[in-house]
């Protein structure tokens, strides 16, 4: 099949799940057309079926916000015309269903039909999509999906609460590429880290405000006060500056190594024993899978779709959002004797494998073959 998929390039979530999908289906034979205003960061190489369209949008004095809805739309027929291509998938609702609905319609008057499905990846339902400024757009332009598809089962919850949908909302969870990890490192370079005694606990995101990144640092001042510890901090956002100045204040600034933005996400949960996700706001947590998937157990808040990934007891502990003390007790429990850690790394892995992309590809394929049947109905 011929897929567009349209995605935001950078290093947030949905962008990461939208290239590792389309890098996927290209394995598996699929011609694979990314649309978007720069290269993803997870795609390192095109190749003979993945290709990448880049959107422009010209800039003009007159305008005091350039259309990237309009350049996208645009890029989207040409792209469909040029490649004939056979389905459109758009992650994130805003502004890419608006968009890429557009496109379809513009198609439609030349007589071409190109089914849409549409992944709700979260924060464009929960923290942007729900403002009363872009609620009726969302709204729609999810309604005009030919599939909707959430990435759990609370987000679906979620959306139905927020927006008043009368399509099915599919829940296909995001994924993780065991393969890519069964390599993994064995010289984790965790000297370069920390000192033989210490832990490593790790936090990785956006740094922006509904990750909770105080409690981050919050939690991890106290554990340090019981367990020898540094707390690794990657990633870029409005929180990172405001995150520095807190560790100076509690006097643990050089416990705390903020690496920014990285393409080595693995390398850093190598050597990590455990993971901080105190977030007020998730709907799904791919940075807690992919610290599962790397042997490394998660303390998190029990937000959205979190519960769906990091199995309280098992995989790591859930507590209430802001509940830092209980975050520290049940942080201490996991990292307080190397056996415990242990059981604790095995258990994260072991829930890891039940989202590889082995068994989540098919869903999506599945969508696809379905979508692409209307497409013949509506030809
Ligand atoms: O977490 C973010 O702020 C980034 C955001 C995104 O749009 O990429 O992540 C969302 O989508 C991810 C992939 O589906 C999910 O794993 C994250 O939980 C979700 N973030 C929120 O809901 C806050």
């Amino acid at each position: 099949m011929k897929i567009a998929i349209v995605c935001y390039p950078t290093f947030g979530g949905s962008g990461v799940v939208a290239t590792e999908l389309g890098i996927a289906l290209a394995n598996r034979g699929h011609q694979v057309h990314f649309v978007t205003y720069r290269q993803p960061v997870r795609l390192e190489l095109l190749s003979n079926n993945i290709f990448f369209h880049e959107v422009h949008v010209p800039e003009y004095p007159l305008f005091h916000y350039q259309p990237y809805e309009l350049a996208l739309s645009s890029k989207l027929v040409d792209t469909i015309k040029l490649h004939q291509i056979d389905l459109l998938h758009v992650h994130y609702a805003i502004p890419h269903a608006y968009a890429g609905y557009m496109a379809k319609k513009m198609l439609e008057e030349e007589g071409i039909y190109v089914p849409m499905i549409t992944t709700l990846h979260g924060t464009d339902i929960t923290l942007v999509g729900k403002h009363p400024f872009y609620k009726p757009a969302v709204t729609f332009s999810i309604n005009q999906s030919d599939v909707v598809t959430s990435v759990s089962d609370s987000l679906k919850q979620g959306t139905l609460e927020i927006f008043d949908i009368h399509k099915e909302i599919e829940v296909i969870p995001n994924f993780i590429d065991s393969k890519k990890y069964s390599t993994s490192f064995t010289d984790c370079q965790r000297t370069n880290m920390a000192d033989e005694n210490e832990r490593i606990i790790t936090h990785i995101s956006n740094f922006r405000k509904v990750k909770r990144i105080p409690d981050v640092i919050h939690v991890f001042h106290k554990i340090q006060q019981n367990i020898p510890s540094k707390l690794i901090m990657v990633g870029e956002g409005p929180e990172k500056e405001g995150a520095e100045r807190l560790c100076e204040t509690l006097g643990i600034s050089n416990q705390v190594i903020f690496l920014g933005n990285s393409n080595e996400i693995d390398k850093i949960l190598c050597f990590s024993d455990l993971f901080l996700l105190p977030s007020e706001s998730e709907s799904f947590g791919l940075a807690a899978l992919e610290a599962m998937i790397n042997k490394v157990p998660v303390i998190s808040s029990n937000a959205g779709g979190i519960p769906e990934v990091n199995m309280h007891g098992v995989t790591g502990f859930l507590s209430e959002i802001g509940d830092i003390d209980d975050m520290v007790t049940n942080a201490i429990g996991i990292l307080k004797d190397d056996s415990t850690l242990e059981q604790f790394k095995k258990n994260a892995v072991r829930e890891a494998h039940k989202f590889d992309i082995a068994k989540v590809l098919p869903l999506y394929e599945e969508v696809y073959q379905r979508a692409y049947k209307s497409r013949l109905k509506n030809a």
